[in-house]
């Protein structure tokens, strides 16, 4: 079992072996959190991403999946980039979100990671609500079977991190 840990900050600035990307499936950027590592790290993520679309995944990343690229020019050494679900109150979409968190670390045991930095997953963009997020978050990472040392949550504001702390 992973130590976990949680910080307030900006995910692209953690020095950690594996960052953690909430991308979409087409894996070539957009905003939030995808936005930031891709402007941080520079043009050689991109490549890999694109590298990924030309052979494995010609259709996009799949929901809930999770696969590695280079970090470029980040603090880290690789990226590894999942799509979480889009929030639809009509529909319960957490077993999708609970396998981002659950193959974005068996991607970082293949890797030989020992520490993960994970942004929380679906509640910018995607609209997922913040305490559900974090709930899914935190205890499905308690629950994996991982080699990795230290899972750390890293949340962009206070109100991210209270709730991250506060989960029993
Ligand atoms: N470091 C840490 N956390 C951050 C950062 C940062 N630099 N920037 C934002 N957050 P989001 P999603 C927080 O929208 O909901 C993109 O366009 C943010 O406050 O990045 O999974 C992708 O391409 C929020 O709590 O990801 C997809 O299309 C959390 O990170 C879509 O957004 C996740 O917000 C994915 O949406």
């Amino acid at each position: 079992m992973a130590l976990i840990t949680f910080v307030r900050g900006d995910i692209t600035e953690e020095r950690v072996d594996a960052v953690v990307n909430a991308a979409n499936s087409s894996l070539l950027g957009g905003g939030g959190v995808d936005g930031a590592i891709h402007r941080k790290g520079g043009p050689e993520i991109l490549a890999g991403c694109r590298e990924l679309r030309a052979s494995r995944y010609g259709r996009g990343l799949p929901t809930g999946q999770a696969v590695a690229t280079t970090a470029g020019r980040l603090p880290a050494r690789w990226v590894i980039h999942t799509v979480g679900p889009v929030w639809q109150p009509d529909e319960d979409r957490s077993a999708l979100l609970a396998s981002c968190y659950r193959e974005s670390l068996r991607v970082a045991d293949g890797l030989g990671a020992a520490t993960v930095a994970f942004p929380a997953i679906s509640t910018g963009v995607y609209g997922w609500p913040l305490d559900d997020g974090a709930r899914i978050a935190v205890r499905t990472v308690r629950e994996v079977e991982t080699a990795v040392d230290e899972v750390r949550f890293v949340l962009f504001d206070d109100v991210a991190y209270e709730t991250f702390v506060g989960i029993e």
